[in-house]
């Protein structure tokens, strides 16, 4: 069975009762962003390219009320510890900033305070989230941009929405220094019910795509594990394709075609990595706008079709896929009813996403519990909406 993600209100109602219960009064303020599944257009981000990612009905919540004391108190209820988790800092004045320090997943959070854009206010916190961590679906832009929202709330301070997704990816390059692309805090403040959303990563043209009715659904399969290179590897990635496009004098690879850069290989002027890593980058962005027209006529067909050659241009020439990714989409594609299947986010591990009909799901996740040795979770998601705020007078 697929797990039933809980309901907004559900998730909120829990939030508000551990904010009562740690700090003996009722929140006011909750920001909320969604997890994100990307469909297409992996690896694009950062080289200026094309994105079609969906916002997920996980969520993550940070609420809680402004303090008369320079002070930041926060309570995160996180799935993987054993106990609530704290931490409490003291806000900076003219003569101190905020530092890096332990533990890492408030690094985030510090780095959204240090770039919002508005007044800087003390306030008690609590945070929740059903977004599965570290699995490819985005938490942490789901952490940045729902802390960036509440301190929007908290202060009456409202910043463009392009502006405040380069925000919080500045905060996750300079407070947890993972030198992401924008998609991720990108869909998690634009996403919009029943579509996915085409980005143009070089100009930040979005644009919502209806997702057709069919008998279809989008079905997540969580691998449950995250081997250790992730991060070290996407680093290389980036480092690779900016040398390659630096070789061809542009800017990204997003000016180059095909031809250039197969004339550019013939001239030995790079090795054969650097070709398949370029040369998935610029595949890539011909698939995910050939994807995007495919759904926009509700060529399912077609669009699953591009799913397969994106997974296997990520596992062979991007090589970010891993044994039991590759594992998963193979039993997919050999499965009746489906139509594509693909990793999805940063790869080495995390989730798969696969396009299925409805009436055969049960039969994939049985096929997928026999034969993977590990554990997996399953997850149907349907487009949801960004990022928001909520006054929680009607909770308390
Ligand atoms: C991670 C990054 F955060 C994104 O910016 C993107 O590059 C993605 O990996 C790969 O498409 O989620």
């Amino acid at each position: 069975m697929a797990s039933s993600v809980c309901t907004l209100n559900e998730l909120l109602k829990k939030t508000v009762d551990a904010f009562k219960n740690e700090y003996g009064i009722d929140p006011e303020i909750a920001g909320i962003a969604p997890g994100r599944v990307n469909l297409i257009g992996e690896h694009t981000d950062y080289n200026e390219g094309f994105v079609f990612p969906m916002a997920l009905p996980m969520v993550t919540i940070i609420l809680g009320k402004k303090t008369d004391f320079n002070k930041c108190r926060i309570l995160t209820l996180n799935e993987r510890a054993d106990k609530p988790l704290k931490v409490e800092f003291a806000l900076p004045d003219a003569d101190t900033s905020l530092q890096v320090s332990k533990p890492n997943w408030a690094n985030y959070i510090k780095g959204v305070i240090h770039y919002f854009e508005g007044q800087k206010v003390g306030f008690d916190a609590v945070i929740l989230s059903n977004v599965p961590l570290g699995a490819g679906l985005s938490s942490s832009a789901a952490l940045e941009v729902s802390m960036y929202t509440f301190l929007e709330g908290l202060t009456d301070h409202k910043t463009d929405s392009k502006k405040k997704a380069l925000l919080c990816q500045k905060a996750e390059h300079m407070f947890a220094m993972v030198p992401c692309g924008l998609m991720d805090q990108l869909i998690a403040i634009y996403g919009e019910e029943s579509c996915a959303t085409l980005i143009d990563c070089r100009c930040l043209d979005i644009t919502n795509i209806k997702i057709p009715e069919s008998d279809c659904i989008f079905l997540i399969i969580n691998s449950n594990v995250r081997h250790e290179l992730a991060s070290s590897e996407y680093s290389v990635r980036r480092q690779t394709c900016e040398e390659v496009a630096k070789k061809l004098k542009k800017k990204s690879l997003r000016n180059i075609t095909l031809a250039e850069l197969n004339k550019l290989n013939s001239s030995d002027a790079i090795n054969d990595k650097a070709y398949r890593r370029a040369r998935h980058v610029i595949t890539e962005n011909e698939r995910t706008l050939q994807a995007t027209k495919a759904l926009k006529n509700n060529s399912l067909v077609e669009f699953g079709n591009l799913m397969y050659e994106s997974h296997d241009s990520l596992s062979q020439d991007y090589e970010v896929s891993c044994e039991e990714i590759d594992f998963l989409v193979k039993l997919a594609r050999e499965s009746p009813g489906v139509y594509g299947s693909r990793m999805t986010g940063g790869g080495f591990g995390g989730c798969t996403v696969t396009l299925i009909e409805k009436s055969f799901v049960d039969s994939l996740i049985k096929k997928v519990q026999d034969c993977y040795t590990k554990r997996a979770d399953f997850y149907i998601v349907s487009p949801s909406s960004g990022a928001r705020v909520v006054y929680l007078n009607k909770y308390a």
